[in-house]
């Protein structure tokens, strides 16, 4: 993490205590401090290498892998994505195409991810801790927030905040743009997760409702999903993690542990797997992080984070049990779906944005199934068959730790907590 100053790097590690564990263990006082860099004895008392789970019935130690060197984890590979060599015809037909180079496109933000373009090219972001969502236009990060929601400050409850953002299919036309966040209490504790709809006045947020409410959220900091985007269908799809509550994965009737779908209205589709009364469109997950569609056949993939390895990535079909806390990783019965691919038992490299680049102007890249490795700060790089084998996994030496997006360049945009990249043809 040659980028990172030792503050961040703590931080990032106390995050990640949060991000993919956080049970019952007596660790929630270390997430009380996860923003900050002090050492916290229950954090030390953690072991800093992957702990393999010895008891399926005992929840886990909820320290991922932490950065390390000697971690399991996969090295950076310090090479540019391979060039594959069924892309020598395109090499071909665009001579005059130049490596992809990595640039810093904006510092000084802080936990910046939902990474969502407008078709005009703007990029609209979120930071995880201040509640702002933010725009940058022309290159440049506009001072001004386009809106500012009311959150759950982080303190004790790092996966509370402004949690996801995506623009509506036709957001030229209406504006509307959907916000995720943990709306406190009165002292300031969560009272409760909801989606939002504001609408965009140039670089501005007029009109705030309310389209969904009452989404639960966990009760100390983690789990709380909050990832969205809108499908081909044109239904918002969001992410609802166990909110520390393993046994309501296995629930469909519980909308935790789970992928929702509902209309840009807020409202459940009649056509909804499970009934027209529950928003649930798959269940059985854990701490399901990143979502996108297939640019080409439609398809929902999400990553996951497991209990401590497991970490996993899955297509998602209509109705079906990812397997959660029955299964972990390959585990389980043919009554749940196993994931396309997945970490083993002491690998933990906590899986978070996720992105298929169309290839436009990265063509080695189109298709693959990128997302970031918030433990090594990579973009991991699947290669995956039509009939859903992985074919092959690299990864590039570019800094992913929360978000990866294709931008209307054609270039990818990624984040570290408090930068984002881009990684595309040479600017002009
Ligand atoms: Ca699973």
């Amino acid at each position: 993490m040659p980028r990172f100053s030792i503050l961040t790097f703590l931080a990032a590690f106390m995050l990640i205590i949060a991000a993919c564990g956080g049970d019952d263990d007596g660790d929630d006082a270390a997430m009380d401090d996860a923003p900050t860099p002090e050492p916290v004895e229950e954090v030390t008392d953690d072991d800093p290498e992957p702990t393999p789970v010895p008891d399926d019935s005992t929840d886990d130690t909820p320290t991922p892998a932490p950065v390390d060197d000697d971690t399991d984890v996969d090295e950076p590979t310090p090479e540019p994505a391979p060039v594959e060599e069924d892309d020598d015809d395109a090499a071909e037909e665009e001579p005059e195409r130049a490596d992809p180079e990595l640039s810093t496109f904006v510092e000084g933000v802080d936990m910046p991810s939902s990474l969502t373009f407008a078709p005009d090219g703007r990029m609209f972001f979120i930071e995880v801790w201040t509640g702002t969502i933010r725009v940058v236009q022309d290159g440049q990060l506009l001072d001004e927030p386009f809106a500012t929601l009311d959150i759950v400050q982080a303190d004790g409850f790092t996966e509370h905040g402004i949690l996801g953002l995506a623009l509506h299919p036709e957001f030229e036309e209406n504006g509307w743009v959907y916000a995720f966040h943990t709306v406190p209490d009165e002292a300031g504790n969560p009272a409760e997760q909801r989606i939002v709809r504001l609408t965009a006045d140039g670089n501005s947020a007029v009109d705030e409702e309310i389209i969904v409410d009452g989404l639960p959220f966990g009760p100390n900091c983690c789990h709380n999903g909050g990832r969205m985007t809108f499908g081909p269908d044109g239904h918002l799809y969001v992410t609802l993690g166990d909110i520390e509550n393993e046994q309501v994965s296995q629930d469909p009737e519980n909308i935790a542990g789970s992928i929702l779908r509902y209309t840009a209205d807020g409202a459940v589709p009649e056509d909804n797997p499970l009934g027209p009364d529950n928003p649930v469109y798959a269940y059985g997950l854990r701490n399901p992080y990143g979502m996108t569609f297939h640019p080409e056949t439609g398809d929902l993939w999400i990553t996951e984070n497991g209990p401590n390895g497991f970490d996993e990535l899955n297509l998602i079909q209509a109705g079906e049990n990812y397997g959660w806390p029955e299964a972990r990783g390959f585990e389980g019965s043919d009554e749940h779906t196993r994931p396309i691919w997945a970490t083993g038992e002491s690998e933990a490299i906590g899986p978070t944005g996720i992105e298929i680049p169309t290839g436009e102007a990265i063509p080695e890249l189109g298709g693959r199934v990128m997302f970031c490795d918030w433990n090594s700060g990579t973009a991991r790089i699947l290669d995956i068959s039509d009939d859903l084998e992985v074919l092959d996994e690299t990864s590039i030496d570019v800094t992913c730790n929360l978000d990866i997006s294709e931008g209307t360049d054609g270039a990818l945009y990624l984040s570290s907590t408090d930068t984002i990249y881009r990684y595309g043809p040479p600017l002009e």
